[in-house]
């Protein structure tokens, strides 16, 4: 049996928004696994920010100023990047806000806003980047998807709502290009220690967990939240050869939360 192919040697790899949290750690992952690393952030300090902490941990990386809501400056990017670094043979759409307010609170601004980063801007970085992995002959597009693409919860409405279409959207890419040889999946974190998460895992004033982070705790059958750490390996299976017969698949990696009621108080 030939020797499974997890490598992404030869590869250019675009991780939007990756200046830190789990697009930083995706870049981390692909840079050990071969591939030349792009990444972008809405703003030049942002991307400075990010180039210093790639340096740090003696990451090579490429970096590009890119507000992903922004159709020409994308399709600018997308078209510098293949200039600049290569074709783009790895597509992660990670670049991803949340606002959490009650529904009937929320304006129609807020809502629009959260479906412009997480679901029209995987959209129309997409749209940007497959003639080329065509005329290349084929690539892989992952989205990072949610727990709320399948589940709801109080205040998140807009992300649920832009998480579930991106579930969607990953399907139909998967639908309409699968016959260039283009795998479109998803990856559905649970719940990751990152800066989005932080607010739900802040220490109380008597020093006692966030009741959120005690909810998610009993939630997981690991009994723990995500790293970063955990969307490595899926990741880099998800952008190689190793999946080249996985379409339209949205790879959970929540420690079992999905499939588990719950510990009983
Ligand atoms: P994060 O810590 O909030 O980082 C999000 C990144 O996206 C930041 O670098 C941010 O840059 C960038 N970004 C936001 N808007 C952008 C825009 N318009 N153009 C370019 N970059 C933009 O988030 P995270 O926790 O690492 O999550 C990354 C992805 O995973 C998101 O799509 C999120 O929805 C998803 N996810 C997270 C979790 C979790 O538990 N953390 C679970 C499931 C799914 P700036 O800081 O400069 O704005
Ligand atoms: C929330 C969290 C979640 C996580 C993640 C779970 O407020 O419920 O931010 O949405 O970010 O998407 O998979």
């Amino acid at each position: 049996m030939s020797a499974i192919d997890f490598s992404l040697k030869g590869k250019t790899a675009w991780i939007t928004g990756a200046s830190y949290g789990i697009g930083f750690a995706i870049a981390q992952a692909y840079a050990e696994a071969g591939a030349v690393v792009v990444f972008n952030d809405i703003g030049q300090v942002q991307v400075d920010r990010g180039l210093a902490a790639y340096r740090e941990a003696n990451i090579p990386v490429h970096g590009y100023v890119c507000d992903v809501t922004d159709e020409k400056a994308v399709n600018e990017t997308a078209a510098r990047i293949e200039r600049e670094v290569g074709v783009i043979d790895i597509l992660v759409n990670n670049a991803g806000i949340i606002k959490r307010i009650p529904m009937t609170e929320m304006s129609a601004g807020d809502f629009r806003a959260v479906i412009d980063v997480d679901l029209n801007a995987p959209f129309i970085v997409s749209r940007a980047v497959i003639p080329s992995m065509i005329k290349k002959g084929g690539g892989k597009i992952i989205n990072m998807c949610s727990m709320m693409s399948e589940l709801g919860r109080e205040t998140v409405s807009a992300y649920a709502a832009a998480k579930g279409g991106l579930k969607m959207l990953t399907r139909n890419i998967a639908s309409e290009y699968g016959g260039f040889n283009i795998q479109c999946n998803g990856i559905g974190p649970g719940y990751i220690e990152t800066p989005q998460t932080a607010p739900l895992r802040e220490r109380q004033e008597d020093g006692s967990r966030h009741p959120f982070d005690q909810f998610i705790i009993a939630k997981t059958p690991a009994a723990r939240w995500g790293t970063t750490e955990d969307l490595k390996g899926p990741a880099v299976f998800l952008a190689s050869r190793a999946s080249d017969f996985i379409n339209g698949h949205i790879l959970y990696v929540d420690g079992g939360i999905l499939a588990y009621i719950g510990k009983q108080p």
